[in-house]
């Protein structure tokens, strides 16, 4: 039965195919990004953030590395730290997300920095953001830009 072995090793083979498939994709799913959202500011502003919460649903501990959007020239991983008794936003080289378990980015704390806006974001507008983590897996977002409740009364940041 010549005909049937060779359907057998097609069956085989596709099967494999299907597992390659299926495990780059949940290689790529590992980390799942909670509301996203990017903070609306006033036309004369030059910077803005966006806001989320990611969360590792694998066993190894990841990072986000780097962030690009078209939005604004410069895209940096921010956090914030008290010195000398004030709020400073600074730089970091990476968002630690530990195995089974969520990193949180919420104004006051770590964010994604828009670094002149090339564009006003208004509520409603949406906003492309590319994720880039440690394990060289990238997410595409289109992030919804939101009023953030009491920014307004604080001075902007340059
Ligand atoms: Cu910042």
């Amino acid at each position: 039965m010549k005909t049937h072995s060779h359907f057998k090793i097609f069956k085989f083979f596709s099967s494999l195919l299907l597992l390659v498939v299926f495990s780059a994709n949940s290689f790529a799913a590992n980390i799942t990004i909670i509301e996203p959202y990017a903070r609306a500011v006033p036309g004369s502003q030059p910077n803005s953030a966006a806001f989320m919460i990611l969360k590792n649903n694998g066993t190894n501990d990841r990072a986000l590395v780097n962030a690009r959007s078209s939005v604004s020239k410069v895209v940096e991983l921010h956090t914030h730290k008290k010195e000398g008794g004030m709020m400073r936003m600074r730089r970091v080289k990476q968002i630690a997300i530990k195995a089974d378990s969520e990193a949180v980015l919420k104004p006051g704390g770590l964010h994604i920095m828009f670094i002149g806006l090339k564009q006003q974001l208004n509520p409603g507008d949406n906003v492309d953001l590319e994720l880039m983590f440690d394990d060289g897996s990238q997410q595409q977002l289109s992030v919804p830009v939101k009023m953030v409740a009491g920014m307004k009364h604080k001075k902007p940041i340059h």
